[in-house]
């Protein structure tokens, strides 16, 4: 069956109509698809199946699922004649017995692609794909029949998925128009009902973020993407420290309320180190209380981190308006949210994440990126794609060899970090630990922009 047969047979069979429809949201729509009825049809899913396979046949790919129902019993027959396992995710969450949600054999971290009936936002595909990557499936390409989305690739790829469509709305009226099947005003109507429901195209913005930019430029000036994280209790080891590793990093990073001999002194030493070195500074005090605590924990108390630290960490749990709590009022301040970890069992779930990134989205200026963590290249990349543009990955958790803590610590390598997309590494132990901080901090920073240069 060809691709005109098929759209022909499906408006044969009244899975496409044109008149006035309302849609779940609300909207009336001059068009419908409703591929539903095609299990009766045996020649037609035999016809559709074919083309999926072709669209399909060299992709990469582990198993092979479709999202209930209507794409259930498609993606059956193409797993089939490909000779490859079908997956599919439970509809309601199951807490009872196995309390398993994804039925079929799969490994973690094993590829599933998605097929799909229709697309329309896009907004179903990415609450599926999230449901698997909770399950530690990855997801990265979405197979629909019929698009007839005006921006569902643009919409799909903000979130790092990639859409293949098999038809798309224009091929549909072009051919039943040819076919005298629908009239000159009826593709009229449907084109401009398309147009109004879509979203504008946003442009690929330039980072206006000027702390984003600073880091970014500092990065480039001292070739350098390696972050020290001085976790150390007493000012003269930490100033010892520094004096050998500060010609290496980029950035230092603080956490200012672990010395046990903090004064005054501090904070105007660590200025003068780091205009000595030139480095730029990070307290990583990740706030997360309500909007007016934390402004009180940034600009008051004995550290006064506002007047010092030019970047700090967020999480993201009590809500955006921690950022207005924190920033209004102050510049030249930016932050990462946590939107991973890198301790073994944390909370944060794809969902979460993804709800960092639409914040972010939101205050390009007061946000300069994520802190983030993954168990592999491809992990790392998967969640990286899914930033809003220019916004930068830092990653703890690295290691020259990978391994763990006895406190939950998860190291990966530093190959492995910056390959998946890290901009900066984090390293803490594994340069202060060492007998000779300044030599090993060499080596990370060698290896780290070695890998950076290769993949920019
Ligand atoms: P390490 O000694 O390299 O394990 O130290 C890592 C540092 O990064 C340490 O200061 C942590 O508080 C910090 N960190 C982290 O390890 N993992 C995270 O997810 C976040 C911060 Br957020």
């Amino acid at each position: 069956m060809t691709k005109e047969q098929f759209i022909l047979e499906l408006q044969r069979i009244g899975a496409i109509k044109f008149g006035s429809f309302t849609l779940k949201s609300g909207l009336v729509s001059p068009f419908y698809f409703d591929l539903r009825d095609m299990i009766s049809y045996p020649e037609l899913l035999d016809g559709v199946s074919d083309l999926l396979v072709e669209k399909i046949k060299d992709m990469e790919f582990d198993v092979l699922t479709g999202i209930p129902y209507t794409a259930l019993p498609i993606a059956s027959l193409v797993a089939f004649k490909l000779k490859k396992s079908l997956v599919y995710m439970r509809k309601e969450e199951k807490s009872y017995g196995t309390g398993k949600n994804i039925i079929g054999k799969f490994k973690e971290g094993e590829k599933c692609l998605v097929i799909d009936d229709l697309i329309t936002t896009g907004t179903s595909k990415i609450e599926t794909a999230e449901s698997y990557e909770k399950e530690g499936v990855i997801i990265k390409d979405f197979v629909v029949v019929i698009d007839r989305s005006a921006n569902g690739t643009e919409e799909l790829a903000k979130q790092g998925y990639k859409l293949h469509s098999m038809i798309n709305l224009n091929e549909i009226l072009e051919l039943l128009q040819n076919k005298n099947l629908i009239s000159d005003e009826k593709v009229k109507e449907v084109n401009d009902f398309t147009a109004s429901i879509s979203k504008p195209k946003q442009e690929e913005k330039e980072i206006s973020n000027p702390l984003t930019k600073k880091l970014l430029a500092k990065i480039k000036e001292k070739r350098s993407n390696l972050v020290l994280s001085l976790d150390v209790t007493s000012q003269k080891e930490f100033f010892e420290i520094l004096d050998e590793v500060g010609p290496e990093i980029v950035m230092l990073k603080t956490h200012v309320d672990i010395l046990d001999d903090y004064d005054e002194n501090f904070v105007s030493k660590l200025q003068e180190y780091a205009r000595k070195y030139d480095f730029l500074i990070f307290e990583d005090r990740k706030f997360a209380d309500i909007g007016n605590t934390v402004r009180k924990q940034f600009r008051s108390g004995i550290y006064k981190i506002a007047d010092w630290a030019e970047y700090v960490t967020v999480h993201m749990v009590a809500g955006e308006s921690i950022l207005k709590g924190l920033f209004d009022g102050i510049e030249g301040r930016s932050s990462f949210i946590l939107a991973r970890m890198s301790s073994k069992g944390n909370l944060i779930n794809e969902t979460y994440s993804r709800k960092c990134f639409e914040i972010a989205r939101r205050n390009p200026m007061l946000v300069s990126g994520f802190i983030g963590h993954g168990k592999n290249v491809e992990d790392i990349k998967c969640y990286k794609a899914k930033f809003p543009s220019g916004m930068l990955l830092l990653m703890p958790g690295v290691k020259l060899e990978k391994g763990s803590d006895s406190m939950g610590q998860q190291y990966i390598t530093v190959e492995e970090a910056v390959q998946g997309g890290a901009d900066c590494i984090i390293v803490g132990r594994g340069i202060y630990g060492n007998e000779n901080p300044g030599e090993i901090a060499k080596i990370y920073r060698e290896r780290a922009w070695k890998e950076y240069e290769k993949r920019n």
